[in-house]
Protein backbone atom coordinates (compact mmCIF):
# COMPACT_ATOMS: atom_id res chain seq x y z
CA UNK A 1 0.00 0.00 0.00
CA UNK A 2 1.04 3.38 -1.25
CA UNK A 3 -0.17 4.78 2.06
CA UNK A 4 -2.11 7.33 -0.25
CA UNK A 5 -5.44 8.32 1.19
CA UNK A 6 -8.20 8.03 -2.02
CA UNK A 7 -11.27 9.67 -1.62
CA UNK A 8 -14.30 7.63 -1.61
CA UNK A 9 -15.35 6.74 -5.62
CA UNK A 10 -17.17 3.55 -4.70
CA UNK A 11 -20.59 5.38 -6.60
CA UNK A 12 -18.21 6.13 -9.87
CA UNK A 13 -16.38 3.18 -10.30
CA UNK A 14 -19.38 0.62 -9.45
CA UNK A 15 -21.00 2.81 -12.73
CA UNK A 16 -18.17 2.24 -14.72
CA UNK A 17 -17.95 -1.61 -13.22
CA UNK A 18 -21.60 -2.25 -14.60
CA UNK A 19 -20.80 -0.08 -18.14
CA UNK A 20 -17.39 -2.11 -18.75
CA UNK A 21 -19.09 -5.43 -17.95
CA UNK A 22 -21.87 -4.69 -20.05
CA UNK A 23 -19.13 -3.55 -23.06
CA UNK A 24 -17.61 -6.65 -22.63
CA UNK A 25 -20.51 -8.94 -22.79
CA UNK A 26 -21.27 -7.01 -26.24
CA UNK A 27 -18.32 -7.44 -27.98
CA UNK A 28 -18.37 -10.67 -27.50
CA UNK A 29 -21.69 -10.93 -29.18
CA UNK A 30 -20.47 -8.38 -32.04
CA UNK A 31 -17.48 -11.01 -32.96
CA UNK A 32 -20.14 -13.41 -33.67
CA UNK A 33 -22.55 -11.20 -35.65
CA UNK A 34 -19.77 -10.03 -37.77
CA UNK A 35 -18.82 -13.91 -39.25
CA UNK A 36 -22.78 -14.88 -39.47
CA UNK A 37 -23.18 -11.89 -42.04
CA UNK A 38 -20.06 -13.46 -43.77
CA UNK A 39 -21.94 -16.87 -43.88
CA UNK A 40 -18.70 -18.17 -41.84
CA UNK A 41 -20.39 -21.47 -40.71
CA UNK A 42 -20.29 -21.33 -36.86
CA UNK A 43 -21.66 -23.65 -33.99
CA UNK A 44 -25.55 -23.32 -33.72
CA UNK A 45 -25.81 -20.53 -36.17
CA UNK A 46 -29.22 -19.50 -36.73
CA UNK A 47 -31.52 -16.78 -37.33
CA UNK A 48 -32.91 -16.72 -33.63
CA UNK A 49 -29.78 -16.48 -32.16
CA UNK A 50 -28.40 -13.65 -34.46
CA UNK A 51 -31.13 -11.73 -34.36
CA UNK A 52 -31.04 -12.21 -30.52
CA UNK A 53 -27.56 -11.15 -30.28
CA UNK A 54 -28.20 -7.86 -32.13
CA UNK A 55 -30.61 -7.10 -29.80
CA UNK A 56 -28.66 -7.84 -27.04
CA UNK A 57 -24.97 -6.23 -28.53
CA UNK A 58 -27.50 -2.89 -29.42
CA UNK A 59 -28.90 -2.56 -26.22
CA UNK A 60 -26.10 -3.12 -24.22
CA UNK A 61 -23.48 -1.01 -25.86
CA UNK A 62 -25.90 1.55 -27.06
CA UNK A 63 -27.83 2.19 -23.70
CA UNK A 64 -26.61 0.47 -21.15
CA UNK A 65 -22.60 1.04 -21.26
CA UNK A 66 -23.07 4.43 -22.48
CA UNK A 67 -25.68 5.11 -19.67
CA UNK A 68 -23.75 3.83 -17.35
CA UNK A 69 -20.55 5.83 -18.29
CA UNK A 70 -21.97 8.57 -18.66
CA UNK A 71 -23.46 8.95 -15.32
CA UNK A 72 -20.02 7.45 -13.95
CA UNK A 73 -17.86 10.59 -15.72
CA UNK A 74 -21.01 13.06 -14.33
CA UNK A 75 -20.62 12.09 -10.99
CA UNK A 76 -16.78 12.49 -10.94
CA UNK A 77 -16.83 15.65 -13.46
CA UNK A 78 -19.33 16.74 -10.38
CA UNK A 79 -17.49 16.26 -7.70
CA UNK A 80 -13.97 17.51 -8.96
CA UNK A 81 -14.75 20.72 -10.33
CA UNK A 82 -17.98 21.66 -8.15
CA UNK A 83 -16.17 20.25 -5.13
CA UNK A 84 -19.40 17.61 -3.33
CA UNK A 85 -22.38 15.76 -4.64
CA UNK A 86 -25.46 16.66 -2.76
CA UNK A 87 -28.08 13.64 -2.31
CA UNK A 88 -25.81 10.94 -2.12
CA UNK A 89 -28.49 8.73 -1.19
CA UNK A 90 -30.41 9.16 -4.14
CA UNK A 91 -27.32 8.68 -6.22
CA UNK A 92 -26.97 5.00 -4.65
CA UNK A 93 -30.24 4.04 -4.90
CA UNK A 94 -30.85 5.37 -8.18
CA UNK A 95 -27.95 3.05 -9.81
CA UNK A 96 -29.48 -0.16 -7.96
CA UNK A 97 -32.39 0.63 -10.22
CA UNK A 98 -30.83 1.62 -13.00
CA UNK A 99 -28.94 -2.13 -12.72
CA UNK A 100 -32.09 -4.06 -11.88
CA UNK A 101 -33.70 -2.57 -15.05
CA UNK A 102 -30.81 -3.38 -16.75
CA UNK A 103 -30.26 -7.33 -15.57
CA UNK A 104 -34.69 -7.50 -16.27
CA UNK A 105 -34.12 -6.40 -19.72
CA UNK A 106 -30.87 -8.34 -20.39
CA UNK A 107 -32.87 -11.41 -19.25
CA UNK A 108 -35.84 -10.51 -21.33
CA UNK A 109 -33.48 -10.70 -24.61
CA UNK A 110 -31.21 -13.52 -23.43
CA UNK A 111 -34.85 -15.61 -22.47
CA UNK A 112 -35.22 -15.31 -26.35
CA UNK A 113 -38.82 -13.59 -25.49
CA UNK A 114 -37.75 -10.24 -26.43
CA UNK A 115 -35.87 -10.01 -30.06
CA UNK A 116 -36.96 -6.51 -30.99
CA UNK A 117 -33.65 -5.05 -31.77
CA UNK A 118 -32.52 -1.76 -30.04
CA UNK A 119 -34.90 0.53 -31.33
CA UNK A 120 -38.18 -2.13 -30.24
CA UNK A 121 -39.88 -1.09 -32.87
CA UNK A 122 -43.72 -2.06 -32.75
CA UNK A 123 -45.48 -4.13 -34.21
CA UNK A 124 -42.43 -6.28 -32.99
CA UNK A 125 -43.39 -7.33 -29.35
CA UNK A 126 -41.15 -7.71 -26.52
CA UNK A 127 -42.00 -9.38 -23.55
CA UNK A 128 -43.30 -7.04 -20.73
CA UNK A 129 -40.31 -7.54 -18.72
CA UNK A 130 -37.84 -5.83 -21.72
CA UNK A 131 -39.96 -2.48 -21.38
CA UNK A 132 -40.38 -2.62 -17.76
CA UNK A 133 -36.40 -3.20 -17.81
CA UNK A 134 -35.76 -0.57 -19.88
CA UNK A 135 -38.39 1.82 -18.15
CA UNK A 136 -36.55 1.97 -14.77
CA UNK A 137 -32.90 2.26 -15.97
CA UNK A 138 -34.53 5.00 -17.39
CA UNK A 139 -35.76 6.33 -14.00
CA UNK A 140 -32.34 5.63 -12.74
CA UNK A 141 -31.02 7.80 -15.00
CA UNK A 142 -33.40 10.66 -13.89
CA UNK A 143 -32.24 10.19 -10.40
CA UNK A 144 -28.60 10.80 -11.85
CA UNK A 145 -29.79 13.82 -13.20
CA UNK A 146 -31.76 15.38 -10.65
CA UNK A 147 -28.32 15.02 -8.41
CA UNK A 148 -26.48 17.05 -10.76
CA UNK A 149 -29.13 19.40 -10.93
CA UNK A 150 -28.87 19.33 -7.19
CA UNK A 151 -25.56 19.82 -6.92
CA UNK A 152 -25.45 22.25 -9.74
CA UNK A 153 -28.53 24.68 -7.65
CA UNK A 154 -26.00 24.80 -4.04
CA UNK A 155 -22.84 25.18 -5.55
CA UNK A 156 -24.47 28.26 -7.86
CA UNK A 157 -26.09 29.68 -3.82
CA UNK A 158 -22.96 30.34 -3.06
CA UNK A 159 -20.77 30.98 -5.93
CA UNK A 160 -23.35 33.37 -7.94
CA UNK A 161 -20.82 35.24 -10.24
CA UNK A 162 -18.69 32.30 -10.98
CA UNK A 163 -18.84 30.69 -14.73
CA UNK A 164 -20.09 26.94 -14.63
CA UNK A 165 -16.66 25.53 -14.62
CA UNK A 166 -16.63 24.18 -18.55
CA UNK A 167 -16.87 20.62 -18.10
CA UNK A 168 -20.04 20.67 -15.59
CA UNK A 169 -21.50 22.89 -17.67
CA UNK A 170 -20.97 20.38 -20.65
CA UNK A 171 -22.49 17.48 -18.38
CA UNK A 172 -24.91 19.64 -17.33
CA UNK A 173 -25.97 19.89 -20.87
CA UNK A 174 -26.12 16.53 -21.36
CA UNK A 175 -28.65 15.99 -18.17
CA UNK A 176 -30.38 18.34 -19.50
CA UNK A 177 -30.87 16.94 -23.31
CA UNK A 178 -31.50 13.43 -21.85
CA UNK A 179 -34.49 14.29 -19.79
CA UNK A 180 -35.68 16.13 -22.73
CA UNK A 181 -35.36 13.04 -24.87
CA UNK A 182 -36.74 10.37 -22.56
CA UNK A 183 -39.76 12.15 -22.06
CA UNK A 184 -40.65 11.23 -25.44
CA UNK A 185 -39.35 7.71 -24.62
CA UNK A 186 -41.54 7.66 -21.94
CA UNK A 187 -44.87 8.35 -23.46
CA UNK A 188 -44.46 5.94 -25.97
CA UNK A 189 -43.30 3.02 -23.68
CA UNK A 190 -45.82 4.07 -20.87
CA UNK A 191 -48.91 4.69 -23.24
CA UNK A 192 -48.19 2.05 -25.70
CA UNK A 193 -45.51 -0.65 -25.21
CA UNK A 194 -46.46 -1.70 -21.62
CA UNK A 195 -49.95 -1.79 -22.16
CA UNK A 196 -50.01 -3.78 -25.27
CA UNK A 197 -47.33 -5.65 -23.85
CA UNK A 198 -49.53 -6.94 -20.93
CA UNK A 199 -52.49 -7.47 -23.08
CA UNK A 200 -54.40 -4.55 -21.77
CA UNK A 201 -54.45 -3.29 -25.50
CA UNK A 202 -54.41 -4.83 -28.34
CA UNK A 203 -52.78 -2.97 -30.78
CA UNK A 204 -50.95 0.55 -31.65
CA UNK A 205 -49.82 2.22 -34.15
CA UNK A 206 -46.27 1.66 -35.53
CA UNK A 207 -45.80 5.38 -37.23
CA UNK A 208 -47.14 7.22 -33.84
CA UNK A 209 -44.77 4.45 -31.99
CA UNK A 210 -41.53 5.24 -33.90
CA UNK A 211 -42.74 9.71 -33.90
CA UNK A 212 -42.38 9.31 -30.17
CA UNK A 213 -39.09 6.93 -30.28
CA UNK A 214 -37.35 9.32 -32.69
CA UNK A 215 -38.30 11.98 -30.48
CA UNK A 216 -35.92 10.37 -28.28
CA UNK A 217 -33.38 8.76 -30.41
CA UNK A 218 -31.79 11.26 -32.27
CA UNK A 219 -31.09 13.58 -28.88
CA UNK A 220 -30.09 10.20 -27.62
CA UNK A 221 -27.35 10.06 -30.10
CA UNK A 222 -25.92 13.55 -28.76
CA UNK A 223 -26.52 12.38 -24.95
CA UNK A 224 -23.79 10.34 -25.74
CA UNK A 225 -21.61 12.38 -27.87
CA UNK A 226 -21.67 15.79 -25.37
CA UNK A 227 -19.70 13.36 -22.62
CA UNK A 228 -17.12 12.90 -25.02
CA UNK A 229 -17.09 16.64 -26.32
CA UNK A 230 -16.64 17.53 -22.99
CA UNK A 231 -13.21 14.72 -22.97
CA UNK A 232 -12.00 16.85 -25.84
CA UNK A 233 -12.83 20.12 -24.62
CA UNK A 234 -11.57 19.78 -21.08
CA UNK A 235 -9.48 17.33 -20.70
CA UNK A 236 -7.65 16.79 -23.90
CA UNK A 237 -5.68 20.11 -24.47
CA UNK A 238 -4.76 19.96 -20.81
CA UNK A 239 -3.02 16.17 -21.23
CA UNK A 240 -1.35 17.39 -24.19
CA UNK A 241 0.04 20.44 -22.62
CA UNK A 242 -2.02 22.90 -24.62
CA UNK A 243 -4.62 25.10 -23.99
CA UNK A 244 -8.45 25.09 -24.41
CA UNK A 245 -8.62 28.00 -28.08
CA UNK A 246 -11.91 28.94 -26.77
CA UNK A 247 -13.53 29.13 -24.01
CA UNK A 248 -16.97 30.97 -24.98
CA UNK A 249 -17.54 28.95 -28.18
CA UNK A 250 -17.32 25.66 -26.12
CA UNK A 251 -20.31 27.25 -23.99
CA UNK A 252 -22.19 28.59 -27.01
CA UNK A 253 -21.56 24.72 -29.05
CA UNK A 254 -22.94 23.16 -25.68
CA UNK A 255 -26.05 25.20 -24.94
CA UNK A 256 -26.60 24.62 -29.22
CA UNK A 257 -26.91 21.20 -28.48
CA UNK A 258 -30.12 21.94 -25.88
CA UNK A 259 -31.90 24.13 -28.61
CA UNK A 260 -31.60 21.61 -31.58
CA UNK A 261 -30.61 17.94 -29.86
CA UNK A 262 -34.50 17.13 -30.25
CA UNK A 263 -36.82 18.76 -32.82
CA UNK A 264 -35.19 16.95 -35.06
CA UNK A 265 -36.31 13.54 -35.39
CA UNK A 266 -37.98 13.09 -38.56
CA UNK A 267 -34.77 12.61 -40.13
CA UNK A 268 -34.94 9.20 -38.97
CA UNK A 269 -38.70 8.85 -40.68
CA UNK A 270 -38.22 10.61 -44.49
CA UNK A 271 -39.47 7.25 -45.42
CA UNK A 272 -42.75 7.15 -43.02
CA UNK A 273 -45.81 7.44 -44.18
CA UNK A 274 -48.39 10.37 -42.35
CA UNK A 275 -46.25 12.60 -41.73
CA UNK A 276 -46.57 16.11 -44.29
CA UNK A 277 -43.46 16.81 -45.98
CA UNK A 278 -43.10 20.45 -44.86
CA UNK A 279 -43.06 19.00 -41.24
CA UNK A 280 -39.71 16.87 -42.83
CA UNK A 281 -38.28 19.86 -44.20
CA UNK A 282 -38.81 21.39 -41.02
CA UNK A 283 -36.46 18.80 -39.08
CA UNK A 284 -34.09 18.63 -41.97
CA UNK A 285 -33.65 22.66 -41.14
CA UNK A 286 -33.29 22.10 -37.77
CA UNK A 287 -30.54 18.98 -38.32
CA UNK A 288 -28.69 21.20 -40.23
CA UNK A 289 -27.96 23.44 -37.12
CA UNK A 290 -27.43 20.43 -35.07
CA UNK A 291 -24.21 19.96 -37.47
CA UNK A 292 -23.36 23.56 -36.61
CA UNK A 293 -21.78 22.71 -32.87
CA UNK A 294 -19.46 19.82 -34.05
CA UNK A 295 -18.32 22.18 -37.30
CA UNK A 296 -17.10 24.60 -34.63
CA UNK A 297 -16.35 21.85 -32.04
CA UNK A 298 -13.79 20.73 -35.34
CA UNK A 299 -12.39 23.91 -35.48
CA UNK A 300 -11.61 24.42 -31.64
CA UNK A 301 -10.22 20.98 -30.86
CA UNK A 302 -7.91 20.87 -33.45
CA UNK A 303 -6.73 24.97 -32.95
CA UNK A 304 -6.42 23.47 -28.97
CA UNK A 305 -4.11 20.60 -30.56
CA UNK A 306 -2.23 23.09 -32.47
CA UNK A 307 -1.68 25.52 -29.41
CA UNK A 308 0.08 22.53 -27.68
CA UNK A 309 1.98 22.29 -30.70
CA UNK A 310 3.17 25.81 -31.11
CA UNK A 311 3.73 25.29 -27.66
CA UNK A 312 6.46 23.20 -27.85
CA UNK A 313 8.06 25.45 -30.72
CA UNK A 314 6.81 23.82 -33.58
CA UNK A 315 6.48 26.42 -36.19
CA UNK A 316 5.29 24.31 -39.32
CA UNK A 317 1.83 23.87 -40.84
CA UNK A 318 1.40 20.62 -39.58
CA UNK A 319 4.47 19.68 -37.58
CA UNK A 320 2.62 20.07 -34.46
CA UNK A 321 0.39 16.89 -35.27
CA UNK A 322 3.68 14.88 -35.10
CA UNK A 323 3.97 16.86 -32.05
CA UNK A 324 1.04 15.31 -29.81
CA UNK A 325 1.36 12.30 -27.98
CA UNK A 326 0.46 9.18 -30.18
CA UNK A 327 2.44 6.77 -28.13
CA UNK A 328 0.30 7.72 -25.18
CA UNK A 329 -3.10 5.41 -25.05
CA UNK A 330 -5.67 8.49 -23.75
CA UNK A 331 -4.62 10.86 -26.32
CA UNK A 332 -4.19 8.48 -29.54
CA UNK A 333 -7.97 6.63 -28.55
CA UNK A 334 -9.59 10.25 -28.18
CA UNK A 335 -7.22 11.29 -31.23
CA UNK A 336 -8.19 8.46 -33.49
CA UNK A 337 -11.78 8.89 -31.89
CA UNK A 338 -11.69 12.59 -33.32
CA UNK A 339 -10.24 11.64 -37.03
CA UNK A 340 -12.77 8.97 -37.28
CA UNK A 341 -15.73 11.31 -36.32
CA UNK A 342 -14.50 13.63 -39.14
CA UNK A 343 -15.92 11.41 -41.87
CA UNK A 344 -18.94 10.11 -39.36
CA UNK A 345 -20.02 13.34 -38.90
CA UNK A 346 -20.05 14.06 -42.55
CA UNK A 347 -22.21 10.68 -43.14
CA UNK A 348 -25.18 12.08 -40.98
CA UNK A 349 -24.63 15.25 -43.28
CA UNK A 350 -25.15 12.98 -46.10
CA UNK A 351 -27.99 10.90 -43.95
CA UNK A 352 -30.04 14.14 -43.12
CA UNK A 353 -30.23 15.15 -46.92
CA UNK A 354 -34.00 14.17 -48.04
CA UNK A 355 -32.89 12.31 -51.12
CA UNK A 356 -29.84 11.27 -50.35
CA UNK A 357 -31.31 9.82 -47.06
CA UNK A 358 -33.39 7.39 -49.63
CA UNK A 359 -30.10 5.97 -51.24
CA UNK A 360 -28.79 5.21 -47.69
CA UNK A 361 -31.94 4.49 -45.30
CA UNK A 362 -32.41 1.23 -44.14
CA UNK A 363 -28.86 -0.36 -45.99
CA UNK A 364 -25.77 -1.51 -44.33
CA UNK A 365 -24.48 2.39 -44.61
CA UNK A 366 -26.52 3.37 -41.71
CA UNK A 367 -24.50 0.70 -39.62
CA UNK A 368 -21.73 1.95 -40.83
CA UNK A 369 -22.56 5.72 -39.83
CA UNK A 370 -23.13 4.60 -36.33
CA UNK A 371 -20.50 2.19 -35.84
CA UNK A 372 -17.82 5.36 -36.99
CA UNK A 373 -19.78 7.41 -34.51
CA UNK A 374 -20.99 6.40 -31.30
CA UNK A 375 -18.82 3.00 -32.01
CA UNK A 376 -15.77 4.94 -32.13
CA UNK A 377 -16.14 8.58 -31.34
CA UNK A 378 -17.90 8.15 -28.33
CA UNK A 379 -16.86 4.50 -27.58
CA UNK A 380 -13.06 4.82 -28.31
CA UNK A 381 -12.88 8.63 -26.26
CA UNK A 382 -14.84 6.17 -23.35
CA UNK A 383 -12.31 3.42 -23.60
CA UNK A 384 -9.32 6.35 -23.84
CA UNK A 385 -11.06 7.88 -20.85
CA UNK A 386 -10.12 4.84 -18.93
CA UNK A 387 -6.69 4.86 -19.25
CA UNK A 388 -6.61 8.52 -18.25
CA UNK A 389 -9.29 7.73 -14.75
CA UNK A 390 -8.20 4.58 -13.67
CA UNK A 391 -5.16 5.44 -11.72
CA UNK A 392 -6.72 9.00 -10.72
CA UNK A 393 -9.95 6.91 -9.26
CA UNK A 394 -8.00 3.86 -8.46
CA UNK A 395 -4.88 5.27 -7.57
CA UNK A 396 -3.06 2.57 -9.65
CA UNK A 397 -0.72 2.10 -12.50
CA UNK A 398 -2.12 0.93 -15.70
CA UNK A 399 -1.34 -2.94 -16.23
CA UNK A 400 0.29 -4.13 -19.38
CA UNK A 401 0.86 -0.68 -21.16
CA UNK A 402 2.04 -2.07 -24.53
CA UNK A 403 -1.51 -3.56 -24.63
CA UNK A 404 -2.97 -0.34 -23.87
CA UNK A 405 -0.89 1.54 -26.73
CA UNK A 406 -2.28 -0.92 -29.31
CA UNK A 407 -5.56 -0.83 -28.59
CA UNK A 408 -6.84 2.55 -29.82
CA UNK A 409 -4.71 1.33 -33.17
CA UNK A 410 -6.53 -2.05 -33.66
CA UNK A 411 -10.01 -0.56 -32.94
CA UNK A 412 -9.23 2.03 -35.71
CA UNK A 413 -7.89 0.25 -38.20
CA UNK A 414 -10.83 -2.61 -37.29
CA UNK A 415 -14.01 -0.13 -37.54
CA UNK A 416 -12.15 1.43 -40.79
CA UNK A 417 -12.09 -2.02 -42.38
CA UNK A 418 -16.00 -2.44 -40.88
CA UNK A 419 -17.30 0.81 -41.24
CA UNK A 420 -15.94 1.95 -44.58
CA UNK A 421 -16.92 -1.51 -46.22
CA UNK A 422 -20.39 -0.86 -44.25
CA UNK A 423 -20.67 2.45 -46.26
CA UNK A 424 -19.78 0.50 -49.64
CA UNK A 425 -21.92 -2.61 -49.67
CA UNK A 426 -25.35 -0.07 -48.43
CA UNK A 427 -24.56 2.69 -51.32
CA UNK A 428 -24.66 -1.11 -53.28
CA UNK A 429 -27.88 -2.03 -52.18
CA UNK A 430 -27.10 -4.12 -48.54
CA UNK A 431 -29.93 -3.95 -46.15
CA UNK A 432 -29.13 -3.16 -42.44
CA UNK A 433 -30.12 -6.22 -39.98
CA UNK A 434 -29.20 -9.15 -42.38
CA UNK A 435 -28.85 -12.62 -41.02
CA UNK A 436 -26.85 -13.52 -44.18
CA UNK A 437 -25.08 -11.54 -46.96
CA UNK A 438 -25.96 -13.43 -49.33
CA UNK A 439 -29.88 -12.88 -48.86
CA UNK A 440 -31.33 -15.51 -50.43
CA UNK A 441 -28.65 -16.07 -52.82
CA UNK A 442 -30.06 -13.10 -54.71
CA UNK A 443 -28.41 -11.96 -57.62
CA UNK A 444 -27.54 -8.20 -56.43
CA UNK A 445 -26.36 -10.22 -53.19
CA UNK A 446 -23.22 -11.58 -55.65
CA UNK A 447 -21.92 -8.03 -55.82
CA UNK A 448 -21.15 -7.62 -51.76
CA UNK A 449 -20.17 -10.97 -50.87
CA UNK A 450 -16.94 -10.85 -50.56
CA UNK A 451 -16.97 -7.96 -49.07
CA UNK A 452 -19.29 -9.34 -45.98
CA UNK A 453 -15.81 -11.33 -45.40
CA UNK A 454 -13.77 -7.93 -45.31
CA UNK A 455 -16.19 -6.46 -43.03
CA UNK A 456 -16.20 -9.73 -40.80
CA UNK A 457 -11.89 -9.23 -40.64
CA UNK A 458 -12.62 -5.78 -39.36
CA UNK A 459 -15.09 -7.12 -36.74
CA UNK A 460 -12.68 -9.82 -35.70
CA UNK A 461 -10.02 -7.24 -35.14
CA UNK A 462 -11.99 -4.97 -33.18
CA UNK A 463 -12.56 -7.62 -31.17
CA UNK A 464 -9.16 -8.65 -30.28
CA UNK A 465 -9.11 -4.67 -29.42
CA UNK A 466 -11.75 -4.99 -27.04
CA UNK A 467 -10.07 -8.33 -25.23
CA UNK A 468 -6.72 -6.00 -24.78
CA UNK A 469 -8.90 -3.29 -23.20
CA UNK A 470 -10.44 -5.37 -20.99
CA UNK A 471 -7.37 -7.25 -19.86
CA UNK A 472 -5.79 -3.66 -19.30
CA UNK A 473 -9.04 -2.65 -17.32
CA UNK A 474 -9.54 -6.25 -14.94
CA UNK A 475 -5.57 -6.39 -14.77
CA UNK A 476 -4.78 -2.48 -13.46
CA UNK A 477 -8.10 -2.84 -11.38
CA UNK A 478 -6.78 -6.28 -9.64
CA UNK A 479 -3.17 -5.95 -10.35
CA UNK A 480 -2.07 -2.49 -10.81
CA UNK A 481 0.80 -0.93 -8.70
CA UNK A 482 -0.49 1.01 -6.21
CA UNK A 483 0.82 4.76 -6.88
CA UNK A 484 0.16 8.40 -5.48
CA UNK A 485 -2.99 9.56 -7.80
CA UNK A 486 -1.66 12.00 -10.40
CA UNK A 487 -3.46 15.39 -10.25
CA UNK A 488 -7.38 16.02 -12.00
CA UNK A 489 -6.56 18.91 -13.80
CA UNK A 490 -8.91 20.17 -16.29
CA UNK A 491 -7.40 22.03 -19.74
CA UNK A 492 -6.82 26.06 -19.11
CA UNK A 493 -8.77 28.21 -22.28
CA UNK A 494 -5.96 30.71 -23.93
CA UNK A 495 -9.09 33.32 -22.84
CA UNK A 496 -10.35 33.17 -19.31
CA UNK A 497 -14.01 34.19 -19.06
CA UNK A 498 -14.96 36.83 -16.72
CA UNK A 499 -18.29 36.15 -15.06
CA UNK A 500 -21.38 34.05 -15.10
CA UNK A 501 -23.59 35.10 -18.11
CA UNK A 502 -26.23 34.36 -20.75
CA UNK A 503 -24.29 31.02 -21.27
CA UNK A 504 -24.82 30.02 -17.62
CA UNK A 505 -28.87 30.12 -17.63
CA UNK A 506 -29.56 26.72 -18.47
CA UNK A 507 -33.13 27.51 -17.01
CA UNK A 508 -34.19 29.51 -19.80
CA UNK A 509 -32.16 27.73 -22.23
CA UNK A 510 -34.29 24.55 -21.47
CA UNK A 511 -37.27 26.43 -21.86
CA UNK A 512 -36.36 27.61 -25.27
CA UNK A 513 -35.61 24.30 -26.02
CA UNK A 514 -39.12 23.52 -24.84
CA UNK A 515 -40.63 26.24 -27.62
CA UNK A 516 -38.63 24.35 -30.15
CA UNK A 517 -39.50 20.77 -29.40
CA UNK A 518 -43.44 22.10 -29.53
CA UNK A 519 -43.03 23.73 -32.67
CA UNK A 520 -41.21 21.27 -34.38
CA UNK A 521 -43.83 18.41 -33.59
CA UNK A 522 -47.48 19.64 -32.27
CA UNK A 523 -48.65 20.05 -35.41
CA UNK A 524 -47.87 16.59 -36.83
CA UNK A 525 -48.62 14.42 -33.59
CA UNK A 526 -52.03 16.62 -33.74
CA UNK A 527 -52.34 15.40 -36.86
CA UNK A 528 -50.97 11.45 -36.33
CA UNK A 529 -53.44 11.33 -33.42
CA UNK A 530 -56.66 12.65 -35.47
CA UNK A 531 -56.49 11.03 -38.98
CA UNK A 532 -57.38 7.80 -40.20
CA UNK A 533 -55.32 5.16 -38.59
CA UNK A 534 -54.25 1.51 -38.67
CA UNK A 535 -53.05 -0.05 -35.86
CA UNK A 536 -51.11 -3.55 -35.78
CA UNK A 537 -51.30 -6.84 -33.70
CA UNK A 538 -48.45 -7.77 -32.07
CA UNK A 539 -45.63 -9.81 -34.21
CA UNK A 540 -43.20 -12.35 -32.81
CA UNK A 541 -41.10 -13.72 -35.83
CA UNK A 542 -39.03 -16.03 -33.27
FE1 LIG B 1 -26.42 9.96 -36.95
C1 LIG B 1 -28.70 7.61 -38.03
C2 LIG B 1 -27.72 12.28 -39.08
C3 LIG B 1 -24.25 12.34 -35.72
C4 LIG B 1 -25.72 7.95 -34.24
N1 LIG B 1 -27.07 8.13 -36.29
C5 LIG B 1 -27.99 7.31 -36.90
C6 LIG B 1 -28.12 6.09 -36.14
C7 LIG B 1 -27.32 6.22 -35.03
C8 LIG B 1 -26.65 7.49 -35.15
C9 LIG B 1 -27.15 5.22 -33.91
O1 LIG B 1 -30.18 12.60 -40.86
C10 LIG B 1 -28.98 4.89 -36.54
C11 LIG B 1 -30.30 4.88 -35.91
C12 LIG B 1 -31.05 3.64 -36.29
O2 LIG B 1 -30.77 2.58 -35.73
O3 LIG B 1 -31.90 3.71 -37.19
N2 LIG B 1 -26.02 11.91 -37.38
C13 LIG B 1 -26.66 12.67 -38.28
C14 LIG B 1 -26.09 14.02 -38.29
C15 LIG B 1 -25.09 14.02 -37.35
C16 LIG B 1 -25.08 12.71 -36.77
C17 LIG B 1 -26.52 15.16 -39.15
N3 LIG B 1 -25.21 10.11 -35.32
C18 LIG B 1 -24.41 11.18 -34.99
C19 LIG B 1 -23.74 10.94 -33.74
C20 LIG B 1 -24.16 9.70 -33.33
C21 LIG B 1 -25.08 9.20 -34.32
C22 LIG B 1 -22.80 11.90 -33.09
C23 LIG B 1 -23.81 8.95 -32.12
C24 LIG B 1 -23.00 9.32 -31.19
N4 LIG B 1 -27.89 9.94 -38.32
C25 LIG B 1 -28.30 11.01 -39.06
C26 LIG B 1 -29.48 10.63 -39.86
C27 LIG B 1 -29.77 9.30 -39.56
C28 LIG B 1 -28.76 8.90 -38.59
C29 LIG B 1 -30.24 11.46 -40.81
C30 LIG B 1 -30.92 8.44 -40.10
C31 LIG B 1 -30.51 7.66 -41.24
C32 LIG B 1 -31.59 6.70 -41.68
O4 LIG B 1 -32.07 6.88 -42.80
O5 LIG B 1 -31.94 5.76 -40.95
C33 LIG B 1 -24.23 15.21 -36.95
O6 LIG B 1 -24.38 15.47 -35.58
C34 LIG B 1 -22.79 14.99 -37.28
C35 LIG B 1 -21.93 16.20 -37.00
C36 LIG B 1 -20.46 15.89 -37.01
C37 LIG B 1 -19.53 16.49 -37.74
C38 LIG B 1 -18.08 16.06 -37.62
C39 LIG B 1 -17.25 17.03 -36.82
C40 LIG B 1 -15.86 16.51 -36.57
C41 LIG B 1 -15.21 16.60 -35.41
C42 LIG B 1 -13.82 16.01 -35.28
C43 LIG B 1 -12.73 16.99 -35.59
C44 LIG B 1 -11.36 16.47 -35.35
C45 LIG B 1 -10.52 16.05 -36.31
C46 LIG B 1 -9.23 15.41 -35.99
C47 LIG B 1 -10.85 16.15 -37.74
C48 LIG B 1 -19.83 17.58 -38.68
C49 LIG B 1 -15.80 17.31 -34.25
C50 LIG B 1 -8.25 16.24 -35.26
C51 LIG B 1 -6.85 16.11 -35.72
C52 LIG B 1 -5.91 15.43 -35.06
C53 LIG B 1 -4.50 15.65 -35.44
C54 LIG B 1 -6.18 14.42 -34.02
CU1 LIG C 1 -30.63 11.33 -35.85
Amino acid sequence: MSGVELPDRRLEVQHFAVAIAAFGLGAAMAVMQALSRADIPLPMRSEKLYYLSVTAHGVLMALVFTTFFIMGLGYFVARETLGKLEWKGLATGSFWLALFGTLMTTVAILSGTSTVLYTFYPPLQAHWSFYVGATLLVVGSWGFCAVLIRTYVMWRKDHPETPTPLAFHGMLVSVIVWILATSGLAVEVLTMLVPWSLGLIKTVDPVIARTWFWWFGHPLTYFWLIPAYVVWYTIVPRHVEGKLFSDQLARVVFIMFILFSTPVGFHHQFTDPGIDASWKLVHTITTYMILFPSLVTAFTVIASLEVAGRLKGKKGLFDWIGALPWKDPFFASVGLAMLTFAVGGFGGAINAAYAMNAMVHNTAWIMGHFHLTVGTAVALTFMGLCYWLMPRVLGRELKFPKLAIWQPYLWFVGMTIFGGINHVVGLMGMPRRVYSGKFLDSEVAKGWEGMTLISAYGGVILFISSLCFLAVILGTWLWGKEIAPPEVAFSEPLEATGKAGLWDRFGFWTVVAVVLIIAAYAVPLYDLYTMPRFESLPFKPF
